[in-house]
């Protein structure tokens, strides 16, 4: 194996686009060679976590557990790339503590609420706003955007295909031993 265990962490609000992102990076690295497996919350909000909602202590509890999982991923040698939310500073800097400062590659997803909200993919905002949903990100619970990410994209403004060469131009130097 000739690859560096490493956790790609995508954050940014509901409807940034962050998992379309992560899909595509990771087939893209899995297609290069690379062995990494894609968390996101089909497969963990769906099994693992599913106890959990999105109250302040079970959003914390949501990270603490995918990151325990990642740096397991990471000892059996994956590159792990993981698509949440977490909206929380503090909660992704302990990340970066359990894997290790330099083997945690954040990636903000940015992208003005009013877009997010203006798509709404699948109606959440809209049950947000009549307070159907209740914590939502952004509307009635917190984002805290990354101060220092490794890599910054716009999805608003850039073509998804400038914002993919954007990551793995950051990222692929990073992957070789
Ligand atoms: C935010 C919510 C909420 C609330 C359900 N707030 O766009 P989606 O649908 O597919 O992705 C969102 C997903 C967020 O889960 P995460 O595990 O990434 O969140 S966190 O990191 O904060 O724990 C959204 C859906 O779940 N969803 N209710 N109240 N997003």
């Amino acid at each position: 194996l000739k690859q560096n265990p490493k956790l790609i962490w995508f954050t940014g609000l509901s409807g940034s686009g962050k998992s379309t992102l992560a899909n595509t990076i990771e087939s893209n690295l899995f297609e290069k060679g690379y062995l990494t497996y894609l968390l996101d919350g089909d497969n963990i909000r769906g099994g693992l976590n599913k106890d959990l909602g999105f109250s302040v202590q079970d959003r914390i509890e949501n990270i603490r557990r995918i990151a325990e999982v990642s740096k397991l991923m990471m000892d059996a040698g994956l590159i792990v790339v993981a698509a949440f939310i977490s909206p929380f500073r503090n909660e992704r800097a302990k990340i970066a503590d359990l894997v290790g400062k330099d083997n945690f590659l954040e990636v903000f997803v940015d992208c003005p609420i009013e877009v997010c909200e203006q798509r709404d993919v699948k109606g959440l905002y809209k049950k947000a706003r009549a307070g159907i949903i209740k914590n939502f990100t952004g509307i009635d619970s917190p984002y805290e955007a990354p101060l220092n990410p490794v890599a910054h994209v716009h999805s608003d403004k850039e073509e998804l295909e400038d914002s993919i060469q954007k990551v793995l131009g950051v990222i692929l130097p990073k992957l070789n031993l």
